[in-house]
């Protein structure tokens, strides 16, 4: 019965990749190869059971991971506890939505908070919107609005929240799928990375003055990692097919909707790696570690390693399902699946958080 509800499942994700124009839209899928991890080298898992999760926060050993459904799991000693989140606006449950990227403060240990972004719904619409969370008793509560409507539509949400190496919050927003004009115009919050600082105010140093808007003319955006020089990097879904990895730069035009892959156009940022027109890779959380960048792959379904100085792209864990995020501290690589949004084939007591030492690849 399991394995016939698995297939069910199965089918029922690929009609969904096909039919729809979501953040794995393309009919071409990565060609499943053979993980090339050395023997002793299996991922362990961390914890399991795990409904939809998003994105990986952690402070020193415990983990806090955002469910999209509208909870938080914390880890801890091996044990996972669901927390409850108390948000002022009704969480949507469209395709993609609801609670999606999370950040601790820098100062959690102390202030409790935390970061994150989410899709709701009211009377005038759908929106994404940034807020600061309160932890209490564990139970998160919404404290403070950041920013508020983002453009969100049936797809293309964006979400990842992260704090940069100067102290900023970062967040990427799609171009919310129905009009992806919006992606080019710097007056619109969609289709952007957007920058803050902690309070949610502007910083004054953004490129456009007054403006969160960081970059702009993205599609849907999931990934931000920095090097340790300071450059910032993004993955982005592209349309079918031709996913990107881009270099980050103020102010720059990143293309959507006029130009794709590896097209170019003057006053505009081509890509560093891009999945081209036969594969996708719908690229979501990103990490960095001593030259590579590290990048959850939901339909490569598989963590995928660019090489930024070869430019080599290689799979580095395969034969788990779909990847939604990463997190990389010391020389660790944490990781966790994306088996249960009815997209995926779960494997036994998915969705699960994995461990796994960059040494031994
Ligand atoms: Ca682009």
């Amino acid at each position: 019965m399991k394995k016939v509800l698995g297939l069910g499942l199965l089918v029922l994700g690929l009609l969904a990749g096909c039919s729809s124009a979501g953040e794995d839209d393309s009919r071409k899928q990565v060609e499943d190869q053979e993980a090339s991890l050395p023997a002793g080298a299996e991922p362990e898992i961390l914890a399991d059971e795990l409904d939809i999760p998003w994105s990986i926060a952690k402070a020193g050993e415990t983990f806090y991971m955002t469910e999209r459904q509208g909870s938080i799991v914390k880890v801890e000693d091996g044990k996972k506890e669901r927390q409850k989140v108390e948000l002022a606006k009704k969480l949507s449950t469209a395709s993609e939505a609801g609670l999606l990227g999370f950040v601790l403060a820098p100062d959690f240990s102390q202030s409790n908070e935390a970061y994150a972004y989410y899709t709701y719904e009211n009377i005038s619409g759908q929106f994404n919107r940034i807020v600061i969370l309160q932890h209490q008793d564990g139970t998160w509560k919404e404290d403070k609005l950041l920013l508020d409507k983002i453009p969100s539509g049936q797809y293309h949400h964006g979400g990842r929240l992260e704090i940069g190496p100067d102290g900023k919050l970062y967040a990427t927003a799609g171009d919310a799928a129905t009009d992806p004009e919006i992606a080019q115009d710097v007056n619109s919050l969609g289709g952007k990375i957007l920058r803050m600082n902690l309070d949610g105010s502007v910083p004054e140093d953004n490129p456009f003055s007054g403006s969160y808007v960081y970059s702009y003319g993205h599609r849907n955006p999931q990934g931000l990692a920095w090097a340790e020089d300071g450059t910032l990097y993004e993955s982005e879904h592209g349309p079918s097919a031709n996913d990107e990895i881009n270099r980050i730069l103020p102010g720059k035009n990143y293309g959507w909707p006029v130009i794709k892959g590896t097209e170019k156009k003057e006053g505009m940022e081509s890509p560093l790696f891009t999945s081209g027109d036969d594969e996708t890779w719908a690229p979501s959380g990103m990490a960095y570690y001593k030259g590579k960048l590290y990048t959850a792959a939901l339909r490569g379904s598989a963590v995928l390693e660019f090489d930024l100085e070869t430019k080599n792209v290689r799979k580095i864990v395969s034969n788990l399902g779909r990847i939604r995020d990463v997190f990389i501290e010391g020389d660790v690589l944490y990781f966790i699946s994306n088996n249960t949004d009815g997209r995926g084939n779960p494997l036994e007591k998915d969705d699960k958080l994995y461990k796994i030492q960059l040494s031994d690849i």
